[in-house]
């Protein structure tokens, strides 16, 4: 039986593995794991599948003379990438190649310790990534609040008496930027200690549903409700900052532009009542331990970050950051950003560059909804390569047909994925990922978002199927083709340069606790391993719980976790303010420019709020992983999946009967959708999910292309940003719904 961390997801579920013949035959719970003590989802439960998928690339694909995609050995399709980037590079240099990074990077260690590579040699300037399409408005945000977009603050819900939960649905999602398996038992367990559960969304979801309280709110104004809470503690002198006081710069500015926002104000905005927000706001306040979260539905809208800012000034406000059982910044085990103890730096500068079509960076990326206009643009400097690393932008981001056709322009389009969907139809290139069993795993870039301080490493446990690079190797070969240094380039040594770095960073850092260590004697210590583990045990042993290599005899490394399968836990969440805060005053900026000219606009959009026609939102499912699991035998198929949800009374209105055939049409585009009538979403508000629309042509999905659905991210226009972060609103899209004349019978 071998032991594993579930990679799918946040929730980082211990799993058993019943392995036979190299095959998993069976998944279960690790009721060991320290963390998930026995829990486990059906995409967990499904995890072998992936592996076994007949539709899951093997082998490189390369486009052939005929125009098709061809299976080939690996020299080959990386000769074919090195004669399709170099010219492009030598020619314009590295800014001609674009790089979009999806969801499962997040989750893979050799993509979280290995791609900054790829990109460094690319130059770093056109770099997209599935953060504006989903986290990037709360990274910002709190970039601009702490000094870095590494310290996001997360609710500690196992020793909180109050949560306010806005635009997430933990419940389904298993949770995001907080790390926590079985999130429905934790949120039931506040509830059961006296405390209360508050969520506020477009739609009564099950995390709604199994909360003390739950009140609509119109799509995209949430930044009104938590100004007008903010208002009310203000008004009400329930700001109460405690030990935060002296780190905190800028309340005066904050308490005046709050002012405008009383709920009498915003209440028709967001549709709840003037007494409601009152309510929050004084509920909030007092509250032992309270604390306010938010997620998707609060970032990938209009005002992300603005929102997102909201959130955390709540937190502030109520002394909850920093706090035990309120907003706290995670402790990783592991080595990171945010391991030293500093207290001040250069904190986060916006638009260092912008992009061909005029975009802004943000955090060091470009909007992905402008990928599309930066390739088709009418200049020199347009994008004429393209690399994707685990993503599907063609079915994931806004207007995926204008995406699609930019796509097929590409000089050069050179894909790591192991499936051929929507996008990697397009590349010339292919080359397909390990499954996730065969490869080492451990939570790297996810662990800093737990509840407590964790530690659990699962070597690879199926074999490679076919003599091939591990994804590692790939990104380190894709980098030297990058650099001119060729497709034979030697790995190896890239690998050892690599390490030496971030020995030599160490040893040079006066905060790390390699400081002034002999360089050669830590490359030994780590030796004989290489790649991700080698680099993995290194951060596991500098950081604040690790053996220093010898320093601290019983601290933790590799060998020790590959001694304890079911992870180590090294305790809760510790307060870390003000040592983590890297703003250029050393306090939490609490009224950064940026915020205060967002609240204006805020304030001109008010009039407009109410006005608006029905508004689409996203919608989540247990068996779905955005775009990805859908040919998967226990996650395929099924009725009721792809429905537009939509209040019951709205479709009586409109003559429109549940079960029936709608047409949803946005100013971009329409798709034809069943329709799902219900009490639990909010009178003009519909939901369908996204992740859906598999195309048959030049795809290999049998699976997913036999359910019908359709891509309701063709409905979202490019243009429909979050203004501070670039982020796309995929949130409170316009759309109108309408009966498709139902089929005739000889069709
Ligand atoms: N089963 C499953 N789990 C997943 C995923 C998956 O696809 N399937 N995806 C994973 C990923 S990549 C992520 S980022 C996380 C996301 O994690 P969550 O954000 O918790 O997931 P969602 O279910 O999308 O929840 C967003 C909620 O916001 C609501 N909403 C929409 N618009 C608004 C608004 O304007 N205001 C407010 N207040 N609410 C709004 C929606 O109704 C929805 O209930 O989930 C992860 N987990
Ligand atoms: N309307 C709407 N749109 C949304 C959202 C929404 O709520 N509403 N949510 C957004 C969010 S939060 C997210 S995160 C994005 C997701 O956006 P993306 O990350 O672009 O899309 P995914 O569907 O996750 O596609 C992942 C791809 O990676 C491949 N893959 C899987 N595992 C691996 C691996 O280990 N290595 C490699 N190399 N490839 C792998 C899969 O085959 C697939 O092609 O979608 C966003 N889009
Ligand atoms: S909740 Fe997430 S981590 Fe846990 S089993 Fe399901 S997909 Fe895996
Ligand atoms: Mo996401």
């Amino acid at each position: 039986m071998a032991i594993r961390t579930c990679s799918l997801c946040e929730a980082t579920c211990g799993l058993t593995l019943d392995i036979q013949d190299g095959e998993v035959v069976r998944v279960g719970a690790d009721s060991e794991d320290v963390y998930s003590q026995g829990y486990l989802c059906p995409k967990g439960a499904s995890l072998g599948q992936i592996h076994a998928d007949p539709d899951r690339l093997r082998q490189p694909l390369v486009r052939g003379p005929g125009g098709d995609l061809e299976p080939t050995g690996w020299d080959t399709a990386f000769a074919q990438v090195d004669t399709l980037l170099r010219p492009l590079i030598e020619a314009h240099g590295g800014e001609a190649i674009g790089v979009y990074v999806g969801n499962p990077s997040g989750h893979d260690l050799s993509a979280t310790l290995y791609h900054r590579i790829l990109h460094r040699a690319l130059g770093g300037r056109r770099l997209f990534t599935v953060g504006s399409v989903d986290q990037l408005p709360k990274s910002l945000s709190c970039g601009l609040l702490f000094g870095s977009a590494y310290n996001i603050p997360i609710p500690d819900l196992d020793r909180s008496s109050h949560v306010l939960i806005l635009g997430a649905n933990p419940a389904v999602s298993n949770g995001s930027l907080l790390v926590a398996p079985n999130l429905r038992r934790r949120l039931a367990a506040i509830i059961e200690r006296g405390g209360r559960v508050v969520v506020i969304d477009p739609r009564r979801t099950r995390t709604a549903r199994e909360a003390s309280e739950h009140h609509f709110i119109r799509p995209g104004t949430d930044a009104c409700l938590l100004a007008a809470m903010a208002h009310v503690l203000f008004a009400e002198d329930l700001v109460a900052l405690g030990r935060l006081a002296p780190m905190v710069s800028g309340l005066d500015e904050v308490r005046a532009a709050m002012k405008p926002f009383a709920p009498e104000r915003v209440a028709g905005a967001c549709g709840l009542s003037t007494e409601a927000i009152y309510r929050l706001a004084r509920d909030l306040a007092g509250a032992e331990r309270g604390v306010v979260y938010g997620r998707t539905g609060t970032t990938i809208q209009a005002f992300g970050t603005l929102s997102s800012w909201l959130i955390d000034v709540l937190n502030v406000l109520i002394g909850a950051l920093d706090s035990p059982g309120g907003a706290m910044f995670g402790t990783p085990v592991a080595d990171g950003p945010t391991s030293g103890e500093e207290g001040a730096g250069r904190g986060v500068r916006l638009g260092r560059w912008t992009s061909v079509t005029g975009h802004p960076e943000v955090l060091g990326e470009l909007p992905v909804a402008a990928l599309a206009d930066e390739i088709t643009v009418d200049d020199p400097r347009r994008i004429r390569g393209l690399l994707t690393l685990a993503g599907n932008p063609a079915i994931s981001t806004p207007d995926g047909p204008a995406l699609e056709r930019a796509l097929a322009r590409l000089d050069a389009f050179v894909c790591h994925d192991f499936y051929l969907n929507e996008t990697t139809r397009h590349a010339h290139v292919v080359l397909p990922a390990t499954s996730p069993l065969q490869r080492p795993h451990y939570p790297l870039g996810i662990y800093p978002n737990a509840l407590r301080s964790l530690a659990n490493f699962s070597p690879a446990v199926l074999e490679s199927d076919l003599d091939r690079p591990a994804d590692w190797e790939i990104v380190l070969r894709l980098a030297a083709i990058v650099e001119g240094r060729g497709p034979d380039a030697d790995v190896a040594a890239m690998d050892d340069e690599t390490t030496r770095r971030a020995v030599e960073r160490r040893v040079a850092r006066g905060t790390s606790p390699l400081a002034g260590r002999d360089p050669d004697e830590i490359m030994a210590a780590l030796a004989p391993r290489v790649g991700p583990e080698r680099l993995l045990d290194l951060l596991l042993r500098s950081g604040p719980f690790g053996d220093h290599f010898g320093r601290k005899p019983d601290g933790i490394s590799l060998d020790l976790l590959l001694a304890n399968p079911h992870g180590l836990d090294f305790g809760p969440l510790r307060p870390r303010l003000p040592g983590i805060l890297r703003t250029p005053s050393g306090t939490v900026e609490l009224a950064a420019e940026p915020f205060l000219e967002e609240a204006g606009r805020l304030w001109e959009a008010l009039p407009g709020f109410e006005s608006h026609g029905t508004l689409l939102i996203g919608r989540r499912e247990n068996r779905s992983m955005n775009s990805w699991l859908h040919n998967l035998p226990n996650l395929s198929g099924g009725r009721g999946r792809f429905t537009l949800l939509m209040n019951s009374e709205d479709a009586q209105g409109s003559s429109l009967q549940n079960g029936q055939m709608v047409r949803l049409r946005s100013q971009t585009s329409a798709i034809e959708i069943q329709l799902e009538t219900s009490d639990d979403i909010m009178p003009g508000v519909v939901s369908a999910p996204h992740g859906w629309g598999h195309e048959a042509t030049g795809t290999r999905q049998s699976r997913a292309i036999a359910t019908p659905s359709a891509n309701v991210n063709r409905l979202i226009s490019r243009g429909e940003l979050d203004r501070l972060s670039g982020a796309s609103a995929l949130n409170g899209s316009e759309v109108t719904v309408e009966a498709v004349a139902p089929p005739r019978r000889d069709r």
